[in-house]
């Protein structure tokens, strides 16, 4: 029949029709995706379990430092101490739940009475001044910050994380943090999140031994690392941050390091 050869022409002229059409909007689709790469968050395994995801905070930047200010004004900077009780170059501060705080004050204490964690008992005993000074309850982790914190997780196969708290790191000029392996967490299959605002640093990520080599990775504002599995145990450490100035943080580099401690 004439007419149904006439439908089927219809068919196959609207399908062509339509079939371009798409090809057309992937098309365009693609050159968006193109004109905005460099805008993307990368997703690079560094080692199995850390995942550097380049860029991340970049869009929530100024609400990112607007919370950091806001636990910096309930819980003030202090000098962090080693184990010894020397003071450090970083400067730190904390937030989260009174579980976590109390859990971590504890280790602290611990630490600071247990002789034998010195290799000199002359700084064992009595606890070092700084010990006192960060008594005051945690301020909770602003929700912005533990909403990203916990969407980064999902991003790098850590669904189920569930941070109770947020270690900040202040970094200036010539700030560094020597090699160190993070064990006192109680759950050491959490992995730790962690991002990068402000001054850029070389990243020094280890093996599973203090002396092992160490890879370079420059960390630089809004980038964010998600280490879990067997890379949480990896030593690790950032070399003395230049001096620079950046428009939102000025001149310091800050760190954020999501936790799961209690
Ligand atoms: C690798 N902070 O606070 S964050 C720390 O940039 C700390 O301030 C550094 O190391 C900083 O403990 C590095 C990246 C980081 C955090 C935890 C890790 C890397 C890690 C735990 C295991 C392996
Ligand atoms: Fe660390």
């Amino acid at each position: 029949m004439r007419s149904g050869l006439d439908g089927d022409e219809k068919l196959r002229k609207s399908t062509f029709a339509f079939y371009s059409l798409l090809k057309y909007h992937d098309f365009m689709g693609a050159m968006n995706l193109f004109s905005q790469l460099a805008a993307e968050p990368t997703h690079e395994e560094i080692y199995p379990g850390a995942v550097l995801m380049r860029g991340l905070a970049l869009e929530q930047d100024v609400e990112f430092y607007a919370a950091v200010e806001r636990i910096l004004a309930a819980a003030p900077l202090r000098h962090a101490t080693t184990p010894s009780g020397l003071p450090m170059q970083v400067m730190v501060s904390d937030c989260g739940t009174p579980e976590a705080f109390r859990r971590r004050w504890n280790a602290r204490q611990q630490i600071y009475t247990r002789g034998e964690e010195f290799p000199n008992p002359q700084t064992a005993s009595p606890p070092p001044p700084q010990a006192n000074t960060d008594r005051r309850i945690w301020p909770p982790i602003p929700r912005v910050l533990a909403d990203f914190a916990i969407r980064c997780a999902v991003r790098a196969g850590f669904p189920q994380f569930r941070p109770d708290a947020c270690h900040i790191n202040r970094y200036q000029a010539g700030t560094k943090l020597g090699i160190h392996q993070d064990r006192s967490e109680f759950d050491l299959f959490a992995p730790i999140v962690s991002i990068s605002l402000g001054l850029e640093c070389i990243f020094l990520l280890g093996g599973f031994q203090r002396t092992d080599t160490t890879r370079r990775i420059l960390l630089e504002h809004g980038d964010v690392i998600v280490w879990g599995g067997p890379s949480r145990m990896r030593f690790h450490g950032v070399l003395p941050v230049k001096p620079g100035h950046h428009p939102i943080t000025g001149p310091y580099r800050y760190n954020l390091t999501f936790r799961k401690i209690a």
